[in-house]
């Protein structure tokens, strides 16, 4: 039996059982046999989740980017570590060995050295999907800055938000960026955010783009030319397993972003082991997830789980529109991916476009689909099942958190049978529990509860920067003893899990506890449904009652809308319950969105009651027009 590499069911529950019983015997064991070190931990864990503190393999010393690039050099060293696929179709692809991964992350980091930049030094890195990106990251890791990448979408006002919360001295960024046939000025964010950053002393400029930019003498260079002067090798630093290796935003539902902070080895081990497991990842294999490098799922699932493993990588700079609705196929074609990795808000954008841009691509080297960020609606799965997988790659549905480093619940597949919606079972060493309002768990299936984890896994964060308290608040406040995640989740009569929202999601209608995502599915099944989101608001008698927003598909535009309102809520009436039926249904051209993907219901909400003069925080607003149009045409 391995522990690391699951192959079948039988297999995965003994090594989860094995894993709860004894979660420090298991972790040492997967450390152990599969990841470089230059000291071995004292300590396999320490943990006090009232404080709260978490620690893993303390006392080890170790380098990430040894595990990540240098090991691999003699066994792989010719092998493709990212493959870089450009905006333009039109430009070639460019593919980056170990060996040549090694060299340009050891010349990055000098170059930050050169440039006054520490262990423990914070460096934001704002750059696009190319791969100075996950260079900067790694040279970062190689001399124990820790990095903060701020997505490249970001406003300059998030960028300098962020630059200051964490005391960043560096900025790494491009002349610009491509998107599609667009290209976004990001210097110019830059000088415009720096104008509120004073401890900045050093910008460092990538060239991607080709445009005319403004340098600021003394503080802005351009970094080719010092990658070119640089040496070549760099001796990683010595890092102990709990020093930090990156703080990563995430929005909060109030207040300013939270700055999750990650450590080094466990981090590490947690990664590297769900990669190879969620994507049963072989040697051979060209491994793709969509993700930008600026969420956690490019850290975890671009950057460090793939390289950990010794794995291809792909990077794509593009967008999935670009230049048609074909682009992602064409690139599974070209590369023969084998693992494919994205949202639910992609497919669902995808699904609506004709299918011809689909099945003109030959995707027969697929073998494992992944989603992962919000739950993924049934006609999404099936779409994405029939059409994408052609019904024989599985997917794996992945529920975790920026918070929690890596997958928390998800099939293995070829495993773990699949089950449209249901993000299925735990991953060895993850103990769920499902709470009720009381505080008190919901032992014995089916439950329908707030979803908590009971004990600690390698990759949870450990703090958000600068305010301890504010995390204990956040996250060990809510139920006991426990990690609380925020989200709501059933458990089926086998012990599967699905992830009904954000718990501030559930709406109480007449005393009915209601997630949205069923009732989301049941209108999106309506064929001329495109999307839907629901949110609650305040109503005499029942309390709350629901408001649809329900975005058409082409073929719907032209139908009555009074038939089709009446028709929404009869198939709600079918698929649900009468109880579940929408007071009110705005047709809508888009639905508010983070950058991320996910649907901002806060402000759907703020319409729905009628509450628009303070909108909040819509600095993580990707569409503000389609705000202003829903609250013009607002029932
Ligand atoms: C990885 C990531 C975290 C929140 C989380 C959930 C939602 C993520 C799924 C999901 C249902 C999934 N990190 N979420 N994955 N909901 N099924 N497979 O997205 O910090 O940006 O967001 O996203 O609500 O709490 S994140």
């Amino acid at each position: 039996m391995s522990n690391y590499h699951i192959k079948h069911l039988e297999e995965y529950f003994q090594v989860y059982r094995k894993s709860v019983r004894n979660p420090e015997a298991f972790w040492e064991e997967v450390a152990e046999e599969h990841f470089v070190w230059l000291k071995k931990w004292d300590r396999v864990l320490d943990w006090d989740f009232t404080k709260p503190e978490i620690k893993w393999f303390e006392g080890a010393q170790l380098n990430i980017t040894v595990n990540c690039i240098d090991r691999h050099r003699h066994i792989r060293g010719q092998k493709t570590a990212i493959l870089f696929e450009p905006n333009d179709p039109n430009e070639e692809a460019e593919h980056i060995t170990y060996n040549q991964l090694h060299e340009r992350v050891c010349r990055m980091a000098n170059v930050l050295k050169d440039k006054g930049i520490k262990k423990g030094d914070r460096v934001v890195i704002y750059l696009p999907m190319i791969p100075e990106l996950a260079i900067s990251v790694l040279a970062c890791a190689r001399i124990g800055a820790i990095h903060s990448v701020v997505f490249a979408g970001f406003s300059s006002t998030a960028l300098a938000t962020r630059i200051n919360d964490c005391g960043a001295k560096m900025v790494l960024t491009s002349d610009g960026s491509y998107r599609g046939n667009k290209t976004i000025d990001l210097k110019a964010i830059v000088d415009e955010a720096l104008n509120d950053c004073p401890d900045v002393e050093t910008v460092l400029v990538a060239k991607r783009i080709d445009s005319k930019i403004k340098m600021k003498d003394g503080r802005d260079e351009w970094l080719q030319p010092l990658v070119d002067k640089a040496y070549a090798d760099c001796v990683p630093e010595i890092m102990e397993a709990e020093d930090p290796l990156f703080i990563l935003y995430t929005s909060g539902s109030t207040g300013k972003p939270k700055g999750m902070m990650h450590t080094t080895a466990g981090y590490m081990v947690y990664t590297a082991y769900t990669f190879k497991n969620v994507f049963q990842y072989r040697e051979d294999d060209i491994y793709w997830c969509t993700a930008d490098i600026g969420w956690i799922t490019g850290h975890s699932y671009i950057v460090y789980g793939p390289l950990a493993n010794g794995a291809t990588t792909v990077m794509f700079e593009g967008v999935p529109s670009y230049p048609d609705f074909g682009r992602f196929w064409q690139i599974v074609e070209k590369h023969k991916i084998n693992q494919f990795y994205t949202a639910p808000t992609a497919i669902r954008a995808l699904a609506k476009e004709n299918l011809d841009f689909v099945s003109k691509y030959d995707l027969s080297s697929l073998k494992v689909l992944g989603t992962v960020g919000e739950p993924i609606n049934e006609e999404a799965w099936h779409w994405y099942n029939d059409h994408v997988g052609e019904k024989k790659s599985p997917i794996v549905d992945t529920w975790w958190q920026t918070e929690t480093g890596g997958i928390l619940i998800s099939p293995i597949p070829f495993s773990t049978p699949t089950k449209p919606t249901y993000a299925t079972l735990p991953m060895p060493g993850v103990q769920p529990a499902l709470m009720d309002e009381n505080g008190n768990e919901i032992k014995g299936n089916p439950a329908d509860g707030r979803l908590c984890i009971k004990f600690p896994w390698p990759s949870i964060a450990r703090t958000i920067w600068g305010n301890h308290q504010r995390y204990k608040d956040t996250y060990f406040s809510a139920f006991k003893n426990k990690y609380f995640t925020g989200d709501g989740a059933l458990r089926d009569e086998v012990g599967y899990y699905r992830i009904t929202g954000r718990v501030d999601d559930v709406i109480i209608v007449s005393g009915h506890n209601l997630g949205t995502a069923p009732i989301e599915d049941a209108i999106n099944e309506h064929p001329a449904v495109a999307e839907s989101a629901i949110v609650g608001f305040p109503h005499d008698v029942k309390g709350n009652a629901l408001y649809g927003y329900v975005i058409l598909k082409e073929t719907g535009e032209t139908r009555d809308r009074d038939n089709l309102r009446k028709e929404i809520n009869q198939q709600i009436s079918d698929k649900i319950g009468p109880i579940a039926k929408l007071n009110k249904i705005q047709f809508v051209p888009g639905l508010p969105k983070t950058r991320s993907g996910k649907i901002m219901r806060r402000i759907l909400r703020k319409i729905a009651s009628k509450d628009t003069s303070n909108l909040g925080d819509t600095s993580t607003l990707l569409n503000p027009e389609v705000v202003e149009q829903i609250m013009k045409e607002a029932l």
